[in-house]
């Protein structure tokens, strides 16, 4: 058994390959087009410099530079960094019986799947670079011992199973269209898994009804904007059936296709387009009144925006939370309400307390785009895993997750 240990491992250089979101449409290539080498003491200029593309290359955002803030180098440190140097584009976790939990990254540079077990407060590899073809984008839970793999650039779905004697390839499917991101919930409650997937580029979500095994039906597809990435599953409007919802990164506009059961499904414009920029979008009850809510992570504009759930018909109420630089790339819900939000090189904890947003910091990697929470030690906390997309692995962070972070100011100040 190799047990990872826990100081933080931070490469003296990366890699940073630009994630896509950052160009405009038209200008968009493949996810080899674009990228350069920084040196690690140059991390925040970088940030920098990704933060204001879209900016200087003509989308809507902030007119003229953001300015940058001092980040304090005292933000709390991750407990453990798995695939140090990786480009994790996505991960995922999940319980794995007893007193374990499995993690795994789609380590998009290293063309491989990485997979860990989690036991108590300890992580061990069970495969770090298993081979699935050109490119991986992200990585599902199927079953709790089985993972779906999208490879991006291969054009398919890989079924993984990872055990005791190394992970095991159970079945390979072709997509309908390069897959950005999966899901592999049961959607019309028939038993079977079914796949819900974004595109890479485009505007269209596919669904693939399984029909027993690894076999699923030609897709059905769900009317996007460009590009609808990083779709998420949320009972919305309570009815007991999971329903889509999506940010279009394009566009601005935040869709939520309502499950109606006998694989139909009507849409609902949350947000109608508008010049924001959404990359992750959180779900979680967020004002605590019982109804799911909403937040986007806007990468340019200074906030994460909050959509609260005001019931079945009526309009979403906004709230945006602000950001102590340009935006956010990442955001997640905890169970209590407060908020997880990445930033490049942390994530930020906002809690609201007598009506004034709070912030807490945890230490992450470049780009911490998605973030996840999951109780993966089974001690009653939420725990962060961190996938740090630009070059620097993954980070988790084991709860109590405020209690651990450093209290800070938005102004870089330190709390008085
Ligand atoms: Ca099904
Ligand atoms: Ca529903
Ligand atoms: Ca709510």
């Amino acid at each position: 058994m190799i047990l990872v240990s826990s100081p933080r491992q931070r490469p003296g250089a990366c890699q940073i390959k630009q994630d896509s979101g950052l160009l405009p449409a038209g200008r968009r290539g493949r996810c080899n087009d674009y990228f350069f080498v920084v040196p690690g003491s140059w991390r925040l200029l970088t940030a920098f410099l990704l933060a204001v593309s879209p900016a200087l290359a003509g989308c809507a955002g902030p007119a003229g530079p953001v300015p940058a803030q001092q980040v304090k180098a005292r933000k709390a440190p991750a407990d453990f960094e798995l695939a140090p140097g990786s480009a994790p584009w996505g991960g995922c976790a999940v319980s794995a019986g007893g007193a374990s939990s499995l993690i795994a990254a789609a380590l998009h540079d290293r063309n491989a799947a990485g997979f860990w077990e989690v036991e108590a407060d300890t992580v061990r590899p069970i495969n770090e670079a298993f081979e699935v073809g050109y490119h991986p984008d992200s990585v599902a839970a199927c079953d709790p011992d089985t993972f779906a793999v999208a490879v991006e650039g291969a054009g398919k779905i890989l079924f993984l199973r990872p055990g005791r004697a190394g992970v095991s390839r159970i079945a390979e499917i072709k997509t309908p269209f390069p897959t950005r991101d999966l899901l592999c919930p049961d959607l019309d409650g028939d038993g079977t898994r079914d796949l819900v997937l974004a595109p890479y580029s485009g505007a269209k979500i596919a669904i693939l009804w399984g029909e027993g095994g690894y076999a699923f039906a030609q897709p059905q597809f769900l009317e996007a904007a460009p590009t609808p990435w990083h779709p998420r599953l949320v009972d919305w409007n309570q009815d007991g059936l999971s329903d889509l919802i999506w940010a279009d990164w394009d566009t601005g506009s935040v869709r939520l296709y309502e499950n109606q059961g006998d694989r139909r499904f009507e849409l609902r414009m949350l947000q109608p387009p508008n010049p924001l920029k959404p990359r992750q979008l959180g779900v979680g009850d967020i004002d605590l009144d019982g109804r799911p809510d909403a937040v986007m992570a806007l990468e340019v504009g200074k906030a994460a925006r909050i959509l609260y759930n005001r019931g079945e018909g009526r309009p979403v109420g906004i709230e945006d939370v602000p950001a102590p630089t340009w935006g956010y790339v990442s955001a997640e819900v905890m169970r209590d309400g407060t908020l997880a939000l990445g930033e490049e090189g942390r994530v930020l904890l906002a809690r609201k307390i007598d009506g004034k947003w709070r912030f807490r910091e945890l230490a992450a990697g470049s780009l911490p785009s998605p973030i996840i929470l999951s109780d993966l030690n089974h001690d009653g906390n939420e725990d962060l895993i961190v996938f740090n997309s630009a070059g620097d692995g993954v980070s988790v962070h084991f709860g109590p997750l405020w209690e651990k972070a450093v209290p800070i100011e938005l102004s870089g100040k330190d709390p008085q």
